[in-house]
């Protein structure tokens, strides 16, 4: 399976084993700050029209979204550098929690983006504030992206009739400070608790995909099974996958197949 690497082998290892690691003291705290003041600025001036989270991919316009990701690329880039090799940074988000009972986020693993059958993205999870079990603590399932947690394509959510409690001999609570680094594997089933605290809960957020990766869009056809057809890069670099899946794949055919590529869409039914 090819996924980013880390610089040290014996978190690389845990991080193959147990799905997630914890990097403490990741990012200085002037460089924190720093993020946190970006974030507040931002929240303030495009206040979200969502429940649950407020996100610079959901909630700002086109051109201060790529200020933003632009901004802490640069920020992140440097440090990302230290611990990683063989890896490719392409976006970064600030993500808050908002506060109170209905911004609790269930179990799931996150979307399908790349050929899963030999490429793993592993994604970051940054907290500008240190995490207590109140203020919408991130959970993890150790081990989990072991299990046969199928393909979740955009616009779908990871489906289970498995409650939290069944999984309570893996499930852990995690506690990082300010500027501690959370890992976590695509497939990697995880969720937070509701923010009850008085504060908002903001994390920067970035995904590490393994060097050259194979990508893939998925999509559910009409006998239930999943399509995947080959996209680039590029496609999945704008806000595209926020779009609606019928949306998606128009853009996807006739914007980057046959504007691009002069193709038609080939798909394949990929196994689950
Ligand atoms: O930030 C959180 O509370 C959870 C984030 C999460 O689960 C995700 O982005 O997939």
């Amino acid at each position: 399976m090819k996924t980013p690497k880390l610089k040290n082998h014996v978190w690389h290892h845990k991080m193959e084993e147990d799905g997630y690691l914890h990097i403490k003291g990741f990012m200085e705290t002037d460089q924190v700050e720093n993020i946190k003041q970006v974030f507040n600025s931002l929240y303030h001036k495009y206040p979200t029209k969502h429940l649950g989270f407020w996100n610079t991919i959901l909630d700002l316009p086109d051109n201060e979204f790529d200020q933003t990701n632009s901004s802490l690329l640069s920020i992140l880039g440097p440090i990302v550098s230290q611990y990683f090799d063989e890896y490719e940074l392409i976006q970064a988000t600030i993500m808050s929690k908002l506060i109170g009972d209905s911004t609790n986020c269930p179990l799931h693993r996150d979307n399908s983006i790349l050929d899963e059958r030999s490429f793993m993205f592993w994604n970051c999870w940054l907290p500008l504030i240190d995490i207590t079990p109140n203020n919408g603590q991130l959970y993890v399932i150790k081990g989990s992206h072991k299990l046969k947690n199928g393909i979740v394509p955009f616009g779908e959510s990871w489906q289970t009739n498995k409650t939290l409690d069944y999984y309570k001999d893996e499930l852990l609570c995690l506690e990082p400070s300010a500027g501690d680094l959370i890992i976590y594997a695509d497939r990697t089933l995880h969720g937070s608790f509701p923010n009850n605290s008085d504060a908002l809960r903001p994390v920067c957020h970035f995904g590490l995909l393994p060097f050259q990766p194979k990508f893939l869009f998925f999509k559910r056809n009409e006998f239930n099974s999943i399509d995947a057809f080959e996209v680039e890069k590029d496609f999945y670099l704008n806000r595209n996958g926020l779009k609606s899946t019928e949306e998606f794949l128009k853009d996807y055919s006739y914007d980057i197949l046959e504007e691009k590529k002069g193709e038609t869409p080939k798909a394949f039914i990929y196994p689950e």
